[in-house]
């Protein structure tokens, strides 16, 4: 007989201690899009321990749309290496246009990174940092609904050795940080820089360069990297993000080693 209590009892046990377990984490990974999907599975096979949070009900961020909701995306040559690890069907269109599925691929992204030990935690917002002795020491979540709908609830805190903010363009932890304290980033102003218009060439290029840990213990990825350093915007390509998530993951690996 199915017990109804004992369903809620499970569900219940063992989410309260998987949050419990990664109250403290070597990688807080915010924003489960492509470039925060492939760094969380690449850091978790190496056996870090890594949590990813994301706001809304499904990871995936950007990529399950394709272009202007047509669900299919391009990649380039540079970003083939990187796709080994997930399994997808690309179909080669010559001059070194690749097509992907964008359905199959943000699956397999989210699929295969929980399988290598990521624990995704969505509907969760991450609304602040820790910051202590001018260096970034964890996130400070929320509820998606508390936050959704302005109610008066205290977050909690998650300690963590690296923060990755792989938000996308809004670039949302790294303003937070520059707006609450002021802190004076790794970038040319100090502050965000602000991302620009479209040029697939230079924005898939800048993506992969303005990766980079822009305050102790605080790095960005993806579109959040292109916006905090200026960079252009793409288009429904994702190479660049693939290749963003595998640069955050090496340079946050080896932060951790020399540690
Ligand atoms: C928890 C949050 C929070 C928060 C946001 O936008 P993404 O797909 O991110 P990237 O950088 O890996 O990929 C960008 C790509 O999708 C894209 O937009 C491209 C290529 N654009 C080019 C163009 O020209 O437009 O994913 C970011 C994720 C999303 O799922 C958000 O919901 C999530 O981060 N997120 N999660 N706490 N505070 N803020």
């Amino acid at each position: 007989m199915l017990e109804d209590q004992k369903i809620s009892e499970l569900i219940v046990k063992n989410y309260f201690e998987k949050l419990k377990v990664n109250l403290s984490l070597d990688v807080a990974i915010v924003g489960g899009g492509p470039s925060g999907l492939v760094a969380g599975y690449h850091l978790a096979k190496d056996g870090f321990k890594v949590a990813l949070f994301e706001t809304k009900l499904a990871p995936g961020g950007g990529m399950w749309g394709g272009g202007m909701m047509f669900n299919e995306i391009v990649v380039q040559k540079e970003s083939l290496d990187v796709l080994k690890d997930f399994d997808v069907d690309i179909k080669d269109e010559g001059n070194g246009y690749f097509l992907i599925d964008s359905v199959q691929i943000t699956s397999s992204l989210i699929y295969k990174s929980s399988k290598a030990g990521v624990k995704i935690f969505n509907l969760i917002k991450v609304v602040d940092v820790v910051l202590k002795d001018n260096s970034v020491c964890g996130v400070v979540i929320n509820w998606t609904p508390v936050e959704y709908m302005s109610l008066h609830v205290d977050p909690l805190t998650v300690v963590s050795k690296k923060v990755l903010d792989a938000t996308g363009h809004p670039a949302e932890i790294a303003s937070i940080l520059v707006k609450k304290a002021n802190v004076k980033l790794n970038t040319p102003s100090g502050k965000i820089e602000g991302e620009k218009p479209m040029n697939a060439e230079l924005g898939e290029m800048e993506t992969v360069e303005n990766t980079k840990e822009i305050f102790k213990n605080f790095y960005v990825s993806g579109m959040a990297a292109n916006g905090v350093f200026g960079g252009f915007r793409m288009g429904p390509i994702f190479g660049g993000m693939l290749l963003s998530g595998y640069k955050s993951y090496k340079l946050i690996k080896e932060d951790l080693r020399k540690e």
